[in-house]
């Protein structure tokens, strides 16, 4: 059956990789991002293909924005069948007592709140249809904390505990809800990280074949494809050199 599926995020990365996924599966997509000429982009190129796309220009940070979008859905793309909580970023990799509070605070409200906003607003429905399945993007982050990834690493493990959470509270229901976990993943990330440093940004990927935004989404796809009695609760997914957040072995 096609599954409406809702992807915050989804301009780029992992975001915009489970995007042609989903499409290739055959699903209806809403895809979120603050970028509006890129999800017109994005939908135009899986609309050429024969994906029904909704766009909705928003930041997941701004809860009066992301309610008016959700709230003003048309009838048709009301019952979302998967919410994708992608929308993330880590900012610097500074040590604790030397961070830039404002890098702090965008990650806390995109990787934490934005996610409880977009949660808040669409499983509602899903518990009341008795129908649905929650994929957030965590991380090996989330883990355990390495070197300068202090608030980062912090957010991911509000992503698992959060993700945790709503799986307790919706057992009673036949909703399904997942936390995927990524290691290393060769996208905008790291450019984002270093605020544009393209040269250091290359660097965390030397010498280690990293995963791509879509070794990712065929988790995500398969997850949301499993059969109804079965859960993926939560999947690490690293880099074959790689063996957690802080063991990497490079050529
Ligand atoms: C991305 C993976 O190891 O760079 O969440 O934090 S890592």
């Amino acid at each position: 059956m096609k599954k409406i599926v809702l992807i915050t995020g989804a301009t780029s990365g992992i975001g915009l990789a489970c995007a042609r996924k989903f499409a290739e599966n055959g699903d209806k997509l809403i895809l979120t991002g603050r970028n509006e000429q890129r999800l017109a982009e994005i939908r135009k190129e899986l609309a050429e293909k024969g994906t029904e796309v909704l766009t909705l220009a928003f930041d997941v940070r701004d809860r009066k924005q992301a309610e008016k979008s959700i709230a003003n859905l048309p009838a048709e793309w009301q019952e979302i069948d998967v919410l994708v909580n992608n929308a993330g970023l880590a900012l610097g990799l500074e040590p604790e007592y030397k961070g830039n509070p404002d890098d702090w605070e965008t990650m806390i409200d995109t990787n934490i709140k934005g996610l409880l906003t977009m949660t808040r607003l669409i499983v509602p429905g899903m518990v009341s249809r008795n129908r649905g399945h929650i994929i957030n993007v965590g991380s090996v982050a989330g883990d355990a904390a390495y070197a300068g990834g202090n608030v980062y690493c912090a957010t991911k493990s509000a992503v698992k505990a959060l993700t945790d959470g709503l799986r307790i509270d919706v057992s009673d229901t036949a909703l399904r809800v997942t936390n995927l976990k990524p290691g290393l993943v060769e996208t905008n990330f790291s450019n984002t990280r270093f605020h544009g440093d393209t040269d250091r940004a290359a660097n965390v990927y030397k010498g280690i074949e990293p995963l791509t935004g879509d070794d990712i989404a065929d988790v995500a796809v398969y997850a949301a494809n499993a059969p109804a009695h079965v859960q993926i609760a939560e999947v690490l997914i690293l880099a074959t050199h790689q063996a957690n957040g802080t063991v990497i072995v490079r050529k």
